[in-house]
C-alpha cells in the first residue's frame, strides 16, 4: 500500500506492507512543499504537489515488483480548492498562513459569536478555518459558482484527482468548522445564514472507505497496473492519532510536525465554555471518535527560525540546533506558542526577541538561547494544556504519548517529560503515514478496530520511553511562565 502524507512544509510517500499481523515501512520519496507568494497572496502550488505524488507512485517500480494493493492520501487541514463538472481546478488552493484570514474572522464575528460558531461545531474559531477562508472569498469575489463547481479540501482534491470520484472524507471536513459536530454532516443552517451555497459540498464519507480505481490515464503514464484509490483518516493529525501504539486510554497525545496538535481521543465532544476559553477544538477522528485537541504552534517556531538564518547566510540542520539548545542553561525566558504573533511567515527571531522584551524578560541573544527559548516554551505549553485537559475530562492523565517528526528532537522530549511530571512514549516518527497505511489495512478487511490497529503499530513500531526528570525545578519555572504569558495577554 501507498501512502501519500502531504505535510505543510514536506510531503513523503510511504510503501507499508502488511504481513498478517505487523506492518513494516519504507519511504520510497520526499519532497519539498514550499508556498508561493504571487501577486500579494500565499498559494499552494497544487500542480507541483500532484506530480509529486506521481513521482512517488513511480517510484514503487524502483522498490517493488506488480502494483500496490491501494493508495491514499492525507493533508494538513482546512485548505480546499474549486472543481468543475469537467474536473477542472478553478485556481490555486489558497495557504492557510494568508493574511486575509484574520479579518475575515473578525468580519463574521460580527455576524455571529464564537459561541454560536463552537457550539454547532465544536471547532475553535481560529482564523485559517475553512470557514473564515470562504468568507473572505465571498467577500472578495463572491461565491456565485457555476452550479457544477464543488469545493474539495486536500486531500479530496487529490483523491479526486486520482480517482475521478468527488467526495469529502469525514476527519477533514471536520477541519472546515462547517459540519454540525453531532450529526457528524454539513451545517446547511449555518452555511445558510453564512451566504455560503451548501450546493459547493459533496457527500461525506467515513476513513477507510474504498472509493475507486486508479484513473486509466494515470496508470498509463506511469506504466502500472490498477490499485484501489481509498480514503483514508485523510487529516494528517487523525491519521497520525490513529497509529497511536497504547491500549490505555489514560494519555494524552502530542502530534508534533510544524504543528504540536495536544489532546484526547473522546467519544462525544466537549463544547464548554471552558474548553473555548481555553481553545480546544473538537476534530472528527476514525472509527467515530472526536480528537480535542489545541493548536501549539510546534516546530513552525524553530523552521521559521532556521529559515531567517538562511536568508542571512547561515544554514543549521535540526540535529545541530538540537546540539546547542542542549549546551543552553534553559528555563531563561518564554513565548506563548499560541500566540497569533506568530502564525505568518516572517522574522522569527525577531518576533521571539520583540514577545520576551514586552513581556519584561531577559531577551535571548544567540541562536542557541533563542532555540532554546523555543523548546522550554514548547514543554510549558505543553504542561499547561495537560493541567487544562485534566480539568475539562475530570481525570489524571498517566502518560504522554508524543508521535511525528519532531519527536527526532529529543530535548522536546525529555523536556515535556519534566514539564508535565508523566512519562513521555515517544514514537512512531512516521505516525501519519502509518495511521494512513493502517486504516487502508482495516478498509481492506484485515483489521476490524482501532484497539487492532494500535496494538500491530506497538508490535511493529516499539516506541521509546523518556522518564520526567528535575521536576521542583520545573514546578516553580512554570509558575513564571504562566506569569509571563499572562502579561502578555493582557497587553494585547
Ligand atoms: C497539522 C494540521 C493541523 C491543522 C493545521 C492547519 O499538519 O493539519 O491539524 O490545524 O495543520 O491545517
Amino acid at each position: 500500500m501507498l501512502a501519500v502524507d502531504f505535510g505543510a512544509s514536506s510531503g513523503r510517500t510511504i510503501l507499508g506492507r502488511w504481513d498478517g499481523s505487523k506492518l513494516s515501512v519504507e519511504e520510497i520519496h520526499r519532497f519539498a512543499n514550499d508556498p508561493v507568494a504571487l501577486n500579494g497572496r500565499l498559494y499552494w502550488d497544487f500542480l507541483r504537489l500532484f506530480h509529486e505524488l506521481k513521482k512517488g507512485i513511480h517510484a514503487f517500480k524502483q522498490q517493488a515488483s506488480g502494483s500496490p494493493a491501494s493508495i491514499a492520501v492525507d493533508t494538513w487541514g482546512v485548505d480546499y480548492g474549486f472543481v468543475d463538472g469537467k474536473g477542472r481546478l478553478l485556481g490555486n488552493p489558497y495557504h492557510y498562513r494568508e493574511a486575509r484570514n484574520a479579518q475575515a474572522m473578525e468580519a463574521m464575528l460580527q455576524q455571529t459569536t464564537q459561541q454560536e460558531l463552537y457550539s454547532r461545531s465544536g471547532i475553535q474559531p481560529l482564523s485559517f478555518n475553512t470557514i473564515f477562508q470562504l468568507y473572505a472569498e465571498r467577500s472578495e469575489q463572491g461565491l456565485t459558482l457555476p452550479e457544477d463547481v464543488r469545493l474539495l479540501l486536500m486531500p479530496d482534491l487529490f483523491r479526486f484527482y486520482l480517482s475521478g470520484i468527488r467526495s469529502t472524507e469525514y476527519t477533514i471536513a471536520s477541519t472546515t468548522g462547517l459540519l454540525d459536530s453531532a450529526a457528524r454532516d454539513w451545517d446547511k443552517g449555518l452555511l445558510h445564514k453564512l451566504g455560503i451555497p451548501a450546493g459547493l459540498f459533496t457527500d461525506i464519507v467515513m476513513p477507510g472507505t474504498i472509493e475507486g480505481n486508479l484513473r486509466k490515464d494515470i496508470a498509463e503514464e506511469l506504466q502500472i497496473g490498477g490499485m484501489s484509490v481509498i480514503a483514508t483518516a485523510s487529516h494528517d493529525t487523525a491519521s497520525a492519532v490513529v497509529s497511536i501504539p497504547s491500549l490505555e486510554k489514560d494519555y494524552a497525545f502530542i502530534s508534533c510536525g510544524t504543528w504540536s496538535l495536544m489532546g484526547v481521543e473522546i467519544d462525544q465532544p466537549i463544547l464548554t465554555e471552558e474548553s473555548l476559553r481555553y481553545g480546544f477544538t473538537n476534530e472528527g477522528g476514525a472509527e467515530h471518535k472526536i480528537r480535542m485537541l489545541k493548536n501549539i504552534m510546534g516546530l513552525w517556531l524553530l523552521q521559521e527560525c532556521k529559515r531567517q538564518w538562511e536568508l542571512e547566510g547561515e544554514s543549521l540542520s535540526y540535529a545541530q540546533m538540537q546540539e546547542m539548545a542542549k549546551a543552553e542553561p534553559g528555563l531563561q525566558s518564554y513565548v506563548d506558542a499560541q500566540d497569533p504573533v506568530f502564525l505568518a511567515p516572517g522574522n522569527m527571531p525577531e518576533r521571539i526577541r520583540r514577545y520576551c522584551a514586552q513581556t519584561g524578560q531577559s531577551v535571548p541573544q544567540t541562536k542557541a538561547e533563542l532555540i532554546r527559548c523555543v523548546v522550554d516554551s514548547l514543554a510549558m505549553k505543553f504542561k499547561q494544556t495537560l493541567d487544562e485537559i485534566e480539568e475539562l475530562l475530570g481525570t489524571k492523565l498517566q502518560t504522554i504519548h508524543m508521535v511525528g517528526g519532531g519527536i527526532q528532537n529529543q530535548l522536546l522530549c525529555q523536556l515535556t517529560a519534566n514539564a508535565t511530571g508523566r512519562p513521555v512514549i515517544a514514537g512512531p516518527v512516521e505516525a501519519t503515514a502509518i495511521g494512513n497505511i493502517m486504516m487502508q489495512v482495516k478498509a481492506h478487511g484485515e483489521v476490524q478496530s482501532l484497539d487492532q490497529i494500535r496494538q500491530a503499530v506497538r508490535d511493529s513500531f516499539p516506541p521509546d520511553r523518556y522518564e520526567s526528570k528535575d521536576g521542583a525545578e520545573w514546578q516553580e519555572a512554570y509558575q513564571t511562565y504562566l506569569q509571563v504569558i499572562a502579561k502578555r495577554i493582557v497587553r494585547s
